[in-house]
C-alpha cells in the first residue's frame, strides 16, 4: 500500500494543550506520525510519497470562507495583539444557545467564534501544517481515483472535527470530507465515509448531514460520556435530502471487540447497501485500550479484523489519518489495519 506523507507536519506543534483546568503535553504531537512511519519501514507495507501541491477549490466547498480567513490570518491578528511572543493561542468563551453568531471584530471574540474547544491551539506556522494534510489526502485520493484500489493518507493534523464553520478537537480542515468531495467532483456518484475514530466525527456528520450524495457512518464512543458531548447519538439519521444517510453507532465505555465486531458488521451492511463509488476511511486508532484520553478496549489484534470487514466492501478505499494517541503502539495498530484490509483486497 502507497502512503502519502508531508514532513511539515511538524510545523504544527503546540507546546501545551489544556484538559481538565491544567497544561498538559499535547496528546495529538509529531510523534504520532514517527511511530507510524517507523512501522511501516519496520513492515515493508509500502513506499511513502510525498504530497503534490493542491489549490483552495476544494477545501472552499467544504468550509466557509469566514472560517478559512480566520485560520490563514489567526496568528498574525493574535501576535500583533498579544506580542510575538504570545503563547499559542486559544478562545476563552463561546457563542452558546441564544446568544448572537455574528463575526467579532477584535481577534480574541474571533476565536470564541471560531473554536469549537479549547484543546486545539493555533501556533505561528500551524497553517502550513494545515494545509500540508490536506494536501496529503488529496494527493492519496486522486491515486485512488486514477485506479489504485487503495492509499493511505498519513494526515496530521486530524480534521474529523472541523464543521464547515468552526474548527477544534485538534482538527482545522476536515481532510475526509474534503478527499470526499474530490471523489464527488471527479465523477464518483456516492461515497461513503466511515468514520472509526473513537470520538464521533461531529464535523463531517455536519458537513453532509442534509445530502445523500455523501453517506457517513461512524462508530464512537457514547455523547453522553464522551467527546465531543453534542453529536453522535444513534438517532441522527440526516436532514431533508439527507435523511438516512447518516448513520451513527455509539458505544458504551469498555466496550470490547465482541460489541464493536458487531457494531462494524452493522456499520459496514449500511455501507454496503447504500452501494458507493468510492469509500473514506476516517482511520482513529484511539479505541485502543491503552489510549490514553479514551475509554474503549481493542486490542492490537482486532485492528488486523477492523481492516478485514473494510475490505469485504470491495471498494476503492482511502483511508484518512484521524486520531490515537498511544503513541508506543499507534504504529502497530495502524499498519495492522492497513494490513488487515490487504490481505483481503485481492
Ligand atoms: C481527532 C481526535 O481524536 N480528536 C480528539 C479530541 C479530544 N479532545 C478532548 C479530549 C479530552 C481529553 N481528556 C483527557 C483525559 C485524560 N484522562
Ligand atoms: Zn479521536
Amino acid at each position: 500500500m502507497i502512503t502519502i506523507a508531508s514532513v511539515d507536519h511538524r510545523l504544527h506543534a503546540p507546546k501545551s494543550e489544556l484538559a481538565f483546568g491544567e497544561f498538559v503535553p499535547p496528546y495529538e504531537n509529531p510523534r504520532r506520525v514517527d511511530s507510524i512511519l517507523s512501522r511501516i519501514a519496520e513492515t515493508k507495507l509500502g513506499p511513502v510519497l510525498p504530497p503534490e501541491r493542491f489549490g483552495p477549490e476544494l477545501i472552499r466547498r467544504v468550509h466557509s470562507a469566514p472560517l478559512l480567513t480566520f485560520l490563514e490570518t489567526a496568528w498574525n491578528q493574535w501576535s500583533a495583539h498579544f506580542g510575538k511572543d504570545a503563547p499559542p493561542a486559544l478562545p476563552l468563551s463561546w457563542p452558546v444557545g441564544g446568544m448572537r453568531h455574528i463575526e467579532p471584530e477584535g481577534i480574541a471574540g474571533k476565536f470564541a467564534f471560531f473554536a469549537l474547544d479549547a484543546s486545539t491551539a493555533i501556533t505561528p506556522t500551524s497553517w502550513a501544517a494545515v494545509r500540508s494534510a490536506v494536501d496529503v489526502a488529496l494527493t492519496a485520493q486522486k491515486r485512488v481515483a486514477d485506479g489504485e484500489r487503495t492509499a493511505f493518507a498519513l494526515c496530521r493534523p486530524p480534521g474529523h472535527h472541523a464543521t464547515a464553520d468552526n474548527y477544534g478537537g485538534y482538527c482545522f480542515i476536515n481532510n475526509a470530507a474534503v478527499a470526499a468531495e474530490a471523489f464527488r467532483q471527479g465523477g464518483a456518484r456516492r461515497v461513503a465515509i466511515l468514520d472509526v475514530d473513537y470520538h464521533h466525527g461531529n464535523g463531517t456528520q455536519a458537513i453532509f448531514y442534509r445530502r445523500p450524495d455523501v453517506m457517513f457512518v461512524s462508530l464512537h464512543g457514547a455523547p453522553e460520556t464522551t467527546y465531543p458531548y453534542f453529536a453522535g447519538y444513534a438517532d441522527e439519521a440526516g436532514e431533508g435530502p439527507g435523511e438516512g444517510f447518516n448513520a451513527n453507532y455509539p458505544l458504551r465505555h469498555g466496550t470490547k471487540w465482541d460489541a464493536y465486531g458487531a457494531a462494524l458488521g452493522h456499520a459496514i451492511q449500511r455501507i454496503e447497501n447504500y452501494g458507493p463509488d468510492a469509500l473514506v476511511i476516517s482511520l482513529g486508532l484511539d479505541t485502543f485500550e491503552k489510549d490514553p484520553i479514551s475509554y474503549l478496549k481493542l486490542r492490537s489484534e482486532d485492528y488486523i479484523r477492523i481492516g478485514e470487514a473494510i475490505a469485504r466492501l470491495r471498494r476503492p478505499t482511502l483511508f484518512v489519518m484521524e486520531g490515537g494517541y498511544a503513541i508506543e503502539e499507534l504504529g502497530l495498530n495502524t499498519v495492522n489495519l492497513l494490513q488487515g484490509f490487504e490481505a483481503k483486497a485481492g
